[in-house]
């Protein structure tokens, strides 16, 4: 991040209460920039960092961290052209064909995603697809459930960043594979919702191959002061655009080599 904080103490926190407040309330709010214009993405990182203390000062458990607009579709989709990161909590976390709410939601989406389950911790910067593949203990499909707090989904980079990237909730499952027996370039995911297909891709299109993603992320967090460590879930990015869903939907991702994972919505 070549860009540095600019907003005052008080203002992060500020800032912090407002997406808190939106996401709790599942109310929609104006981006951040219409009232702070210059606001940064080092700003936005820190409106982020101080609502994941905040979360786990109350009891939440950080879990992982997910890489948002990583395919060339979401940054189209999305009118923006850099990646993001966001953390993930065990709140966020819902059982594979379970029945997830969206009364909480403002906006939900689905995407589907890799997921990587790091078995050693991994540190930047520098760090590498090589080095992620190394440290990873499994890989397995994922939904992500996004949700953007911002009036009629519309926002830019700073203002997303600080709202986690939109996240919101996510399932793991199909089947976990060894990353060393597959070929993570090339896996096709078919995303079907109520039965027909929605949309559909190949795992290339995330940054080129997800682990990419994942050492992208590595080295945002060592900007942030950050590591990530053994343990970790992380979701390299939707390979798709994201797929609007409401109560009464249901999805199910269908990956080559990792099986399928569903959810539905209530
Ligand atoms: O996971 C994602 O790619 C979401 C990043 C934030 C942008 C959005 O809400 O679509
Ligand atoms: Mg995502």
């Amino acid at each position: 991040m070549s860009t540095s904080i600019t907003l005052s103490r008080e203002d992060v926190v500020r800032l912090t209460e407002r997406v808190e407040g939106a996401q709790k309330r599942a109310v929609a709010i104006p981006k951040l920039t219409e009232e702070y214009p210059g606001m940064t993405l080092a700003d936005s990182y820190a409106v982020q960092n101080e609502l994941r203390q905040r979360y786990l000062a109350q009891g939440h458990r950080l879990v992982g961290w997910k890489a948002g607009l990583t395919s060339k579709a979401k940054m189209r989709q999305m009118g923006v052209d850099v990646p993001s990161i966001g953390f993930l909590t065990d709140r966020m976390a819902r059982p594979e064909n379970s029945a997830i709410t969206l009364s909480d939601l403002v906006h939900p989406r689905v995407e589907c995603e890799v997921a990587f389950v790091m078995k050693a911790d991994l540190k930047g910067p520098g760090c590498t697809s090589a080095d992620v593949l190394a440290a990873t203990g499994y890989v397995l499909p994922a939904i992500e459930i996004i949700d953007s707090r911002f009036h009629g989904f519309k926002f830019d980079l700073e203002s997303v960043v600080a709202d986690n990237s939109s996240s919101a909730r996510f399932v793991g499952g199909g089947r976990a594979r060894y990353a060393d027996d597959l070929d993570l370039r090339t896996l096709g995911v078919v995303l079907e919702k109520n039965g027909e297909i929605a949309a559909m891709g190949a795992s290339a299109a995330v940054l080129g191959h997800p682990a990419e993603a994942i050492a992208m992320l590595v080295n945002i967090l060592a900007e942030l002061g950050e590591s990530l460590p053994a343990g970790s879930f992380v979701m390299s990015g939707g390979i798709t655009e994201a797929i609007p869903v409401k109560a009464g939907d249901h999805v199910i991702a269908r990956f080559q080599e990792l099986g399928s994972v569903g959810a539905r919505f209530v």
